[in-house]
């Protein structure tokens, strides 16, 4: 298969690891006193009876060589792709090699259904040598089936017996580390000689707390929007006629916005967790963007640029109010929905079962919106929020709130001449070559996952820590998943699960936004980052997000 250059060139990157594996994964455990979970204690032991109070373990360099016995592993991709995937599996590859030379390495295809299905294929030395600091899940593939019956958990263990696997490492995000912890909970009450491993992965930067410190891809995903960001506002500032409004994935949380927002110094960027805070209306949010249109206007600044995440819809509580409704009468009433012909007879059958509230949110939304809040739907039958189109949403609220103003003859609206375009910047990262720090940062917990699956652990997450600093002095080990673990509501049931982190509105990386916004409003204080950068200079090579350097500063 012909490879790129880059491609060439970079596959003889050696990615750095933390000094305690410095004579591979066999290596020495220091642990600490027994751990808490961080809420609901009493309910997450009494499920979690074997794993809950374990030690966070930490490693320092090992002296035993080559000793242990062979061990087989199965690992799986799970969720959305994030770069630096296929360095995780490399750094896993060579810490067991490093074990013992007769470890093997299966990759279950596809994501944990491969698991459950008995897809899977070895990873050989040979197969890994095309994807090592490449992006992408491809060597394996990766999916959004979820393992968390005991029936999954059960199918899983026999097709790991025909192979021999005795660990497990499911590389995922917080769901898919939290189904670990049960399925590693599972198999130590029956017995069942297979540990379980868990590594942090999503660009969305949302599985992160005092001792995981990121989660791996944010940083390459952030860098790849941030160089984006800074091309659309140089042609923004270089015709001077459009406003761009870019909405930028993260399912949820608020943090890709965030950091981009801190890359790149745009005119508005709008923080979902902040507008949930002030309980915001969308009324309120196109009148905050309505205000810095006029003012840009008044300066002649006919252009700007508008950041947007992906999860605002969600955090808006009429909305979600309204959401929350729409999901209920789409059950309840599927049917006499899928009797109606036309757009317009469903939504006026829409509005005539919602609340009076929600009717006039739900009519306030162009009929587009209205459409798609009732045709796009998971399958769970429930409204697809990811697929909402905010951007064009607020686009369309911002032109009619003109008019309303121009109509009225309001002076701030005298100078606007408001033409816009949009973008939705998501997949263009998700599989880009990992920067240094991803290549690094994912070799480095492969080889944590592997050395804990050597010491013989589980129901633990793969940990490098003390990020900001360069890698001979980074932390590794592992810590137990049940420490992350709190109650929530899911689907009408309590069930434990590790808590997402969403944007902390008094942390420095939201705070150095709010400090500065106003100010980045007005004036065009545009910054370019440029593409991510592999050779060169440390300083333009390695630096880490801004979120993570702020945070930990
Ligand atoms: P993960 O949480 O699984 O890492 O996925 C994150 C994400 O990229 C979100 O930012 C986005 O909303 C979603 O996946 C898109 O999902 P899909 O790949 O199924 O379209």
């Amino acid at each position: 298969m012909e490879i790129s250059v880059l491609q060439k060139v970079r596959a003889s990157y050696e990615p750095k690891l933390p000094p305690a594996f410095a004579n591979g994964a066999l290596v020495t455990v220091a642990k600490s006193d027994p751990t808490e979970s961080i809420s609901d204690q009493e309910s997450i032991q009494k499920l979690f009876p074997v794993n809950y109070g374990k030690p966070i373990l930490e490693f320092s360099v090992g002296s035993q060589k080559k000793a242990a016995k062979p061990i087989n592993v199965g690992v799986i991709l799970s969720g959305g792709q994030a770069p630096g995937g296929h360095n995780v599996i490399a750094g896993i590859f060579d810490g067991l090699k490093s074990i013992n030379e007769k470890c093997k390495l299966y990759g279950f295809i596809g994501g944990p259904s491969g698991l459950v299905e008995n897809k899977y294929i070895e990873i050989t030395a040979e197969l890994l040598s095309s994807y090592r600091n490449t992006g992408g899940f491809d060597i394996i593939g990766s999916g959004r089936t979820k393992l968390e019956t005991a029936e999954q958990f059960e199918k899983s263990a026999k097709n790991c017996k025909k192979l021999g696997i005795s660990a497990l490492i499911v590389i995922g995000g917080d769901d898919s580390n939290t189904n670990a912890c049960l399925l590693a909970e599972h198999y130590c009450m029956k017995r069942t000689p297979i540990q379980v491993i868990g590594c942090p992965k999503t660009i969305d930067g949302d599985l992160k707390n005092l001792f995981i410190e990121t989660s791996f891809g944010f940083d390459t995903a952030c860098k790849v929007y941030s160089e984006l960001i800074g091309n659309i506002s140089r042609d923004a500032d270089s015709a001077r006629k459009y406003w761009h409004f870019i909405r930028l994935m993260g399912r949820s949380a608020s943090h890709i916005t965030l950091e981009c927002a801190l890359q790149t110094r745009p005119n508005i960027a709008i923080i979902s967790e902040e507008v949930a805070k002030k309980k915001q209306t969308l009324a309120d949010i196109v009148d905050d963007m309505v205000k810095v249109i006029c003012k840009r206007a008044k300066k002649g600044r006919n252009f700007g640029v508008v950041l947007i995440p992906e999860g605002l819809i969600e955090f808006i509580p009429e909305i979600k109010k309204l959401i929350n409704e729409l999901n209920e009468i789409m059950t309840k009433d599927e049917s006499a929905l899928n009797f109606l012909k036309t757009d317009e007879d469903k939504t006026s059958f829409i509005k005539g079962k919602l609340s009076n509230e929600s009717a006039s949110v739900y009519v306030s939304m162009p009929l587009q919106i209205q459409i798609q809040l009732i045709k796009d739907r998971d399958p769970h039958g429930n409204v697809q929020v990811s697929m909402i189109e905010t951007e064009k949403l607020l686009i369309q609220m911002i032109e009619s709130r003109m008019s309303l103003m121009k109509s009225q003859g309001k002076s701030e609206v005298k100078d606007v001449r408001f033409k816009a375009q949009t973008h939705f910047l998501g997949y263009e990262g998700r599989c880009a070559a990992p920067s240094n720090f991803d290549a690094d940062y994912c070799y480095s917990l492969g080889a944590t996952a592997a050395a804990l699956v050597g010491c013989g652990s589980t129901g633990y997450m793969a940990a490098v820590r003390n990020l900001t600093k360069p890698s001979d002095q980074w932390l590794s080990g592992g810590i137990p998943i049940t420490m992350m673990m709190n109650m929530e509501r899911r689907h009408g049931k309590e069930k434990p699960v590790i808590q997402k982190s969403l944007v902390d509105l008094h942390d420095k990386p939201f705070e150095t936004f709010a400090e500065n916004r106003d100010e980045w409003a007005v004036e065009t204080e545009y910054l370019y980052p440029g593409p991510i950068q592999y050779f060169g200079p440390s300083e333009v090579c390695d630096q880490t997000t801004k979120t993570l350097a702020l945070e930990r500063s």
